[in-house]
């Protein structure tokens, strides 16, 4: 046992160029644990809240100084001298000096910051990889796996000025065995699709995740070449093509507008579209296909499932309250994982739990705006996660958390 001898945080930049927080927290002992958050570019409006400056002088009012102020200050005094191992103590004892039920006094980004750090300096200080130590938190009992990538190789949306609406064109290596064969596998794919954007003169600039912003005319075309760069690739078996759709990011006035079609659809009409695209290119997961409109997405169950798993992110947001509800409904196959968007690592821990007993696939996530922070890949393997969706490993934040699961992958092999 040791107890949280001092809690620092400074203002970094994320690969976004947008100001998060890097924390420390040191033991009583000496030893450290650091943590660095991510941020979203396209949020859930029931995110947590992430607390920003507002001062226009500073990042557009982007900065987190006064996040940066609550860790050192209120949160460092509330947590000084607790014991570290305690960490539902510690997330709990934020919760209530925080006090909204949005995290919106002193930002889900400074809890968030201080949870994780606490974590990392814990698993240092029992000897524990980081993974190891996160698993102590949970109550799953079978061996560790290594979730699959989901790599988004193709940007739209708000991540990146393509033209497409639809915000990730993901590649999933289904057909592999370690997570070593399936990473080396989208490095070839990535090898190809880049060769092939420049052959029809649509390559160029990265998205925000690293995938390549290709100009394409439309949502569907963009799938097709990918289809295409895949089957030259491989065996078609061997790789999906999954989509996350962030539909709300093309919602205006109760009606979807994209390129594919020239007026604006009703959500009856986009979900024919997205059957036609599961029908055409055998689409494995769909991520959130509307925001919020929950009889749509009932009817998506209904229509799209099991042929493709229906994944929520903006939806679920993280919060177990909001995953009870939706569970209730049976609308989804699989959720989104994201730290950030509840911002304490026990309330994280608690919606995957309730996510594993009503069976819905697990997904942990990097955030559009990421630093080389790896946590998410070892609480992806703590949880037995299926999938860990990190960007495109054309970027180094991206990477670093892909060759975490392949060294937390060579780490479990060796202790056979
Ligand atoms: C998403 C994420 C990450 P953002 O929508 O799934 O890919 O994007 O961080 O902008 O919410
Ligand atoms: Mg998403």
């Amino acid at each position: 046992m040791s107890v949280i001898e001092k809690i620092s945080s400074e203002e970094i930049l994320d690969s976004r160029g947008i100001p998060t927080l890097k924390t420390t927290v040191t033991l009583s002992n000496g030893i450290i644990g650091e943590a660095c958050v991510p941020g979203g570019t396209s949020t859930g409006t029931n995110e947590a809240l992430e607390l920003r400056d507002g001062d226009p002088n500073r990042f557009n009012g982007n900065g987190v100084l006064k996040a940066v102020e609550n860790v050192v200050g209120p949160i460092q005094s509330s947590l000084k001298g607790t014991d570290s191992d305690d960490q539902e103590k510690i997330d709990r004892t934020m919760i209530s000096l925080d006090g909204t039920p949005n995290k919106s006094k002193l930002g889900a980004n400074a809890i968030l910051s201080v949870s994780l750090a606490v974590a990392v300096s814990t698993a240092a200080n029992q000897k524990l990889q980081l993974f190891e130590y996160l698993r102590g938190l949970t109550k799953i009992s079978t061996g560790f796996a290594v979730p699959t990538p989901m790599v988004n190789l193709i940007e739209g949306g708000k991540h990146a000025n393509s033209g497409l609406d639809f915000q990730e064109f993901l590649v999933i290596p289904t057909g592999f065995m370690t997570a070593k064969e399936k990473l080396n596998a989208v490095g070839e794919v990535i090898s190809k699709l880049e060769v092939s954007l420049k052959r029809n003169g649509l390559d160029g600039k990265l998205g925000q995740e690293g995938g390549f912003a290709a100009r394409f005319t439309s949502n569907e075309k963009a799938i097709d070449f990918l289809k295409k760069v895949l089957e030259e690739t491989f065996k078609a078996s061997f790789f999906s093509i999954g989509i996350d759709v962030a539909a709300s990011t093309f919602y205006q006035n109760g009606k979807y507008k994209i390129t594919d079609i020239e007026n604006p659809l009703v959500a009856n009409d986009l979900l024919d579209f997205y059957k036609k695209l599961q029908e055409s290119y055998n689409i494995f997961s769909f991520e959130d296909l509307f925001e919020e409109d929950f009889d749509s997405w009932k009817l998506a169950k209904q229509k799209l499932s099991p042929a493709s798993i229906l994944i929520a992110d903006d939806f679920t947001v993280t919060n177990v309250d909001l995953l009870r509800k939706i569970i209730a409904d049976d609308s989804i196959d699989g959720v989104i994982v994201k730290p950030n968007q509840i911002g304490t690592l026990t309330e994280t821990l608690d919606f995957i739990e309730e996510a594993i007993e009503n069976k819905l696939k697990i997904i942990i996530s990097h955030r559009a705006g990421e630093t080389m922070d790896t946590f998410i890949s070892d609480l992806a393997v703590a949880v037995n996660a299926d999938f860990l969706k990190a960007g495109c490993p054309l970027q180094k934040e991206r990477l670093a958390k892909y060759n975490r699961l392949a060294e937390i992958e060579s780490y479990l092999e060796n202790k056979q």
